[in-house]
C-alpha cells in the first residue's frame, strides 16, 4: 500500500490541524503557512494527487470542494468581503503536497497575476 499523503494523515487525525469543517467527502483546515490573514486548505477525503490525475468518477468530489469553499467563507463571514480558491498542480504550478487541495485565501486585497 502506498505511503500515506501528509494531508491524509491530517484526515486521519495523525497529525493534528486546526479544521474548521468536516464532512463525509472533504476537510477544510487552516493552511500551516498562511499567506493571507485567512487561508484554509479544502482538500478531499479521497486521496487524489492533484487535479490533473482526477477523472469522471471524481466529478462529484471535485464539486463538493469548492461549494464547500464557499459555504465555509459565507459561514466565517468574508464572503461578502471577496475571497479567492487556488489549486496548484505540479512543479510550475507551485505543488508541494501532492495530495489535491484547494487554497482559500481572504483577509487582504489578493494582487492579480499571482507571483
Ligand atoms: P501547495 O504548494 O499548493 O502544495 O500547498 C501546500 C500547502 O500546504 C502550503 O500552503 C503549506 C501547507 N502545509 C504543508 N504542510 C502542512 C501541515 O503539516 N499542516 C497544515 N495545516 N498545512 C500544511
Amino acid at each position: 500500500m502506498a505511503e500515506k499523503t501528509l494531508f491524509e494523515k491530517i484526515c486521519d487525525r495523525e497529525i493534528p490541524a486546526s479544521i474548521v469543517h468536516e464532512d463525509d467527502l472533504c476537510l477544510c483546515f487552516k493552511d500551516i503557512s498562511p499567506q493571507a490573514p485567512v487561508h484554509y486548505l479544502v482538500i478531499p477525503r479521497k486521496p487524489i494527487p492533484r487535479v490533473a490525475e482526477a477523472d469522471a468518477s471524481d466529478q462529484a468530489v471535485l464539486g463538493h470542494l469548492l461549494l464547500t469553499a464557499s459555504k465555509v467563507a459565507k459561514s466565517e463571514g468574508f464572503a461578502e468581503s471577496g475571497f479567492r480558491l487556488v489549486i496548484n498542480n505540479g512543479p510550475d504550478g507551485g505543488e508541494a503536497v501532492p495530495h489535491l487541495h484547494v487554497h482559500l485565501l481572504a483577509g487582504r486585497q489578493l494582487q492579480w497575476p499571482p507571483g
